[in-house]
């Protein structure tokens, strides 16, 4: 075999085991650049004698032909089969179900719930919602309320005190949302119609009682505010919220400092069905809110004159009566922040309460 043969052989062997685009440039590279081994035969062709140029010249020339065009064939190639390998790897089975968006996945949780029907009930009815602070000071939780020093009511909700600041003044974490009530009082002038939701804190914990609970207040101040008014507007409040056309509601005169006089309500129920009681029929009764005539003491702490204004207020624990409407057996579970419990009882991000749409539709 001569030596351009070998040589030849050595190339397509080369050539064909080349398993890339570098490595075919590379083999190119070597027998055709610069410096190639062909390129370097070529260059002999210059000090042939003519019969050596017609014979071992056109061998030459022909495995340099011969070579370029193994090494075109086998670049194509190998870009094809580069190509063919990347439609492989980024396919995109479109017929895969698609991951839902966060506002499918993602839940509002019962009391949020809640608060968004409640509060689109009294928006509808023209109240207006405040919010205050969580820390309180002992002059809007207690004080301004009519709950006089060292009286027993201090005690009775079991407030969490904060450390004594540099004057001596105890803070507290609000034990009902009612400083909000004195605030507004201050801020605003009558006609005032609030309602106020929010986290409130007492020292209590079992499976009806959390640390930290939720309370919707209302305040209504004007100058003929009366407990017919009162009576009006929670049983509209309480036909909305369980959605029923009717209700029977119970007052019981009962006692807070705030208001005089004061009253506990119940409503009428059915709680032989399990563990979700039926509302506003039946032979039971549950105690939902406790209201009132707001006392004078009150209204001279949110800055009005009791002989030109007065008010009715009330107060009602919102986790107690979630649990109830939606039939949850253990509080404590509202706040451990489990997703299984989230995906079980929370409510989907665009479903918004209105009344118009009927709340829980
Ligand atoms: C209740 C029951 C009765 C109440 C009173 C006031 C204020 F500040 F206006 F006087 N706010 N909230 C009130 C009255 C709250 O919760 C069971």
């Amino acid at each position: 075999m001569s030596d351009l043969d070998t040589l030849k052989q050595t190339l397509l062997a080369d050539v064909a085991a080349a398993g890339d685009e570098a490595a075919i440039e590379a083999v190119r590279v070597a027998a055709l650049g610069k410096k190639g081994s062909v390129s370097e035969l070529l260059k002999t062709l210059g000090t042939m004698t003519p019969e050596e140029r017609q014979t071992r010249g056109a061998a030459i020339n022909a495995l340099k032909n011969e070579l370029t065009e193994a090494i075109a064939a086998r670049k194509a190639e190998l870009r094809d089969a580069a190509i063919a390998a990347r439609l492989v790897a980024e396919t995109v089975d479109v017929s895969l179900p698609v991951r839902s968006s966060p506002a499918e996945r993602g839940r509002i949780h019962p009391i949020s719930q809640i608060v968004d029907e409640i509060t689109a009930i009294f928006a509808d009815m023209g109240f207006s919602i405040a919010e205050g602070p969580d820390i309180e000071t002992d002059y809007y939780n207690f004080t301004a309320l009519n709950f006089p020093e060292g009286h027993p009511a201090r005690e009775m909700h079991d407030t969490f005190f904060f450390p004594p600041d540099a004057n001596g003044e105890r803070k507290v974490l609000r034990t009902h949302t009612s400083p909000v009530q004195v605030r507004t009082m201050e801020a605003q002038k009558p006609p005032i119609r609030i309602i106020i939701p929010g986290k409130t804190y007492r020292q209590d914990s079992d499976a009806t009682h959390s640390p930290m609970f939720h309370q919707v207040e209302g305040l209504v101040v004007d100058k003929t505010a009366n407990v017919a008014n009162m009576r009006w507007v929670l049983e509209e409040f309480c036909k909305a919220f369980f959605e029923v056309d009717s209700v029977t509601m119970r007052f019981r005169p009962s006692f807070f400092p705030f208001t005089e006089p004061s009253f506990e309500v119940d409503i009428q129920c059915d709680r032989s069905s399990g563990p979700i009681v039926k509302f506003g029929e039946g032979t039971d009764w549950m105690e939902i809110l406790g209201c009132g005539m707001v006392h004078p003491n009150v209204l001279r702490a949110g800055g009005l004159d009791p002989d030109e204004y007065q008010g009715f207020a009330w107060g009602m624990g919102l986790d107690r009566i979630a649990m109830l409407k939606y039939g949850m057996p253990d509080l404590r579970d509202f706040f451990n922040a489990d997703v299984r419990w989230m995906n079980h009882y929370g409510f989907r991000p665009l479903d918004v309460p209105t009344l118009f749409g009927g709340l829980s539709a």
